[in-house]
């Protein structure tokens, strides 16, 4: 320690402030140097695919500074801020070699340079940048500010590469706009995935066409919109107004896909099947028989709307091959429109059904998707435990969402070709209220006591019961349920600040991981988040900036 070779004076040692960096990178070394100053003249030199998160940088920097802050392929290295992508960079990250999403940053008086051998790992390197200048450089209006920059050297990569947050907008609906705030929060800590829940029980929020019907096919998959669109939560008892309705258009959907990807998120869409279907058992009367939940009205052959309802109470109809055509479908529309690696079926809480129903469905559906989407197949705990008895390599490519149950299910899921993403509800649950003064929000899933400190103190290899080999895991992720719910202001009130705990646990090494640490670089971070205009909760358990 550096207070070693001090004589104590008496007086307290001022406690050494750490550079305010969330998630911390895995290598930082400061020094005492001159700092890098941004001027008027300021440049940043980029070219091919270091382009893009330069201008991502330069339009950081334009409105605030009003400076130019030109992006030019060449010129002067004196001053400049240079970004370079080489795949055949010659870096190291802690002593190890490169990967994917990794980058090194040197920031001096003479100049800046990132360099990463993909533009993922340029982007990650921009979002380090933009914490080090000083906050006033997140403004939209111009500031007169000293637009310095400290010494420092870092080296950087992701622990996992799955770094997830969760939106349900089926229970209430967020527009594009709302989600691409969202986007705008979380990209800066580095967010890698953005989890969609667009069906539910009380909505179906995504325009699904006939287009592309399999033969006899005769579904109106227009009416899903049109009969479930207008659906929403209702009160439930939460002490909040109803659910907003509202859906995406194939267009929206699109929208929303380009912005995640151009800030490197990936967008994972999820409809929950073959419970948590009373959206589209409303809408659709070629999914009702006399096997699935609820019951149709025998008159009219509709289900009943029914926005909230005991969780579980739904279910499709496992033996019918209409629900096969309908979730192949579905499917497939989604993995074109998201071109992601990932579709998620849901799959949890399955009660109404009963176990050997929810496995018949699974042992179908799952082979089913994966043909029909080319994508790997994601569901709920639940999904995994209907896999006890496949066999050997029935979960390759696919992926098991825990947030609570047996470890044994996640263990078997991942010996049979699986891998895991860790969202176990008493330590990742973004919809649970703080304590028991949060006027929004769930309670069941920490005690009512869950503050960013317990979200940070927790590891995805040992959460799970038993827990799970490291090289199962593929990352983290914070779900925000929306029962509660309604809006931007009020969902980022419940995500900020503890989407930044679990986002730390994906990115940083588990031995660097350190409460103190974390909590003065998110108390030094609030100050950003005000000055973009996200909404925050100023828990009492750090000093807020
Ligand atoms: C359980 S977690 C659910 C959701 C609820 C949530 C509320 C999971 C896979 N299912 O349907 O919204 O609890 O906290």
């Amino acid at each position: 320690s550096m207070w070693e070779f001090e004589v104590w004076n008496g007086a307290e040692p001022e406690p050494v402030r750490e550079l305010p960096l969330v998630p911390k990178p895995a290598v930082v070394e400061t020094t005492d140097a001159e700092p890098f100053t941004i001027t008027p003249k300021t440049r940043v030199i980029a070219l091919g695919a270091a382009i893009a998160p330069a201008e991502f940088f330069a339009d950081v920097l334009r409105p605030s500074t009003g400076f130019d802050v030109p992006v030019k392929d060449d010129g002067p290295a004196e001053r400049a801020i240079r970004i370079t992508v080489d795949a055949d960079a010659d870096y190291t990250v802690d002593g190890a070699a490169p990967t994917e999403e990794s980058y090194v940053l040197d920031v001096a008086a003479s100049g800046i340079n990132l360099t990463a051998t993909t533009a993922h790992g340029a982007f990650n390197g921009v979002q380090t940048l933009r914490q080090l200048l000083p906050v006033w450089a997140e403004s939209d209006v111009a500031v007169n500010a000293d637009w310095e920059v400290p010494a420092v050297h870092i080296e950087d990569a992701p622990r996992f590469s799955y770094r997830g947050v969760m939106l349900d907008v089926a229970r209430s609906f967020q527009t594009v706009a709302e989600v691409k705030q969202h986007i705008d929060a979380l990209a800066q800590l580095k967010l890698s995935v953005l989890h969609m829940h667009l069906a539910d029980d009380q909505g179906w929020r995504i325009e699904i066409t006939n287009e592309g019907r399999a033969e006899g096919d005769t579904i109106d998959y227009s009416k899903l919109t049109s009969a479930s669109g207008i659906t929403a939560m209702n009160s439930g008892g939460y002490r909040n107004e109803v659910g907003r309705t509202g859906f995406y258009t194939q267009d929206d959907y699109r929208e929303i896909v380009e912005y995640a990807n151009e800030r490197f998120i990936t967008i994972v869409p999820e409809v929950d099947v073959p419970s948590h279907t009373n959206a589209a058992l409303h809408a659709l009367p070629e999914l009702n028989t006399a096997r699935s939940l609820p019951a149709a009205d025998p008159e009219t052959g509709v289900v009943p709307w029914n926005g909230t309802g005991s969780v579980g109470y739904s279910a499709l109809d496992e033996q019918h091959d209409a629900s096969y055509a309908f979730v192949s479908h579905v499917f497939t529309q989604l993995a074109e429109l998201t071109g992601g690696p990932y579709v998620h079926i849901g799959g949890d809480e399955a009660h109404a059904m009963g176990h050997s129903r929810f496995v018949d469905f699974i042992t179908r559906a799952v082979p089913e998707v994966k043909e029909a989407t080319g994508a790997g197949v994601m569901g709920w705990s639940e999904f995994a435990e209907a896999g006890l008895d496949q066999p050997e390599g029935f979960w390759d490519g696919s992926v098991v969402q825990y947030w609570i149950g047996s470890g044994d299910w996640v263990r078997n899921f991942i010996a049979k070709g699986g891998k895991a993403v860790i969202s176990a509800a008493t330590g990742s649950y973004l919809d649970q209220k703080y304590n028991s003064a949060t006027p929004i929000g769930l309670s069941w899933a920490c005690g009512g006591s869950c503050d960013f400190d317990r979200y940070y103190g927790w590891d995805p290899t040992t959460t799970v019961a038993g827990g799970v080999a490291e090289a199962g895991v593929l990352g983290v992720e914070g779900p925000l349920w929306s029962e509660t719910v309604r809006g931007a202001d009020q969902a980022q009130y419940l995500v900020l600040p503890r989407a930044a705990s679990i986002l730390e646990t994906g990115w940083t090494p588990k031995a660097d991981k350190d409460i103190e640490s974390f909590r003065q670089r998110l108390g030094d971070f609030g100050a950003r988040f005000a000055v973009q205009g996200h909404n925050f909760y100023e828990s009492p358990n750090t000093t807020w900036a």
